[in-house]
């Protein structure tokens, strides 16, 4: 019935904590900021803006999207593939409501979404489900042969009329590229670490400091 149905989540995941939610925004929204200065990048600026603009605020472009997390699995109240399964994984219950330190290990940037990578522990790939690199495989083909957990992200912003589960999916494409041999082309050494240039309007930040953000394991009802 309905109310079987509605005992399984939109969504797993970890939540940062809310005190910490407001500094990587912050980290955010000053990178964004420095971003749309830099030379190199309004030489690719068409990417973003598909004219030849000659200036974007990425600040408006992208628009928040919520509470800060990181889904470890998005069940669509039962209706998504192996929803049940993962909601009664011994990991997952064991963990529910367990603090975790997330290490955020570089931002990201594509004309769709703007993103953090999360770079998991042995112990949080415990909670990461198998398939979750394999089902983005229709959007990237080369996800399902990258490691577990390559998925893994916080969604900071994404454009006008685009979903959040595009930040992943753009997450996988820098690090499918990245797999294949492709480093990315330095495009400049900025206080927070190096960015990099995939081409297509794909910028990726590695920090220099990983950011170690807490957060809670738990769900998301909407
Ligand atoms: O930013 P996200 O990880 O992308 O967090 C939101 C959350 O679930 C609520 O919408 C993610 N999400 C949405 N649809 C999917 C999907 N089909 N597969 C994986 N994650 C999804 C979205």
């Amino acid at each position: 019935g309905p109310l079987e149905e509605m005992t399984l989540p939109l969504y797993f995941g970890w939540f940062l904590v809310s005190a910490v939610q407001d500094n990587v925004r912050c980290t955010a929204m000053d990178f964004l900021k420095t971003l749309d200065t830099l030379e190199v990048f309004k030489k690719h600026l068409n990417e973003f803006t598909g004219k030849a603009e000659k200036e974007v605020d990425l600040e408006q472009y992208f628009k928040a999207k919520g509470t800060l997390h990181c889904t470890t699995k998005f069940c669509d109240y039962g209706k998504a593939n192996g929803a049940k399964e993962y909601a009664e994984k011994q990991a997952v219950t064991d963990f529910y409501g367990s603090a975790f330190e997330l290490s955020l290990s570089a931002l990201f940037v594509t004309p769709r979404t703007v993103g953090a990578r999360v770079s998991l522990t042995e112990e949080q790939l415990l909670l990461w489900p198998d398939d979750a690199e394999k089902e983005a495989e229709s959007v990237v083909p080369a996800a399902a042969s990258l490691p577990l957990g390559s998925r893994a992200h916080v969604t900071l912003g994404c454009a006008e009329g685009v979903e959040a589960v595009q930040t992943g999916f753009d997450l996988l494409e820098i690090l499918a590229l990245q797999q294949a041999g492709q480093q990315g082309e330095v495009a400049e050494e900025m206080e927070l670490g190096t960015l990099a240039y995939f081409g297509e309007g794909r910028w990726l930040l590695s920090l220099r400091e990983p950011m170690r953000i807490p957060a809670f394991f738990s769900s998301f009802y909407g």
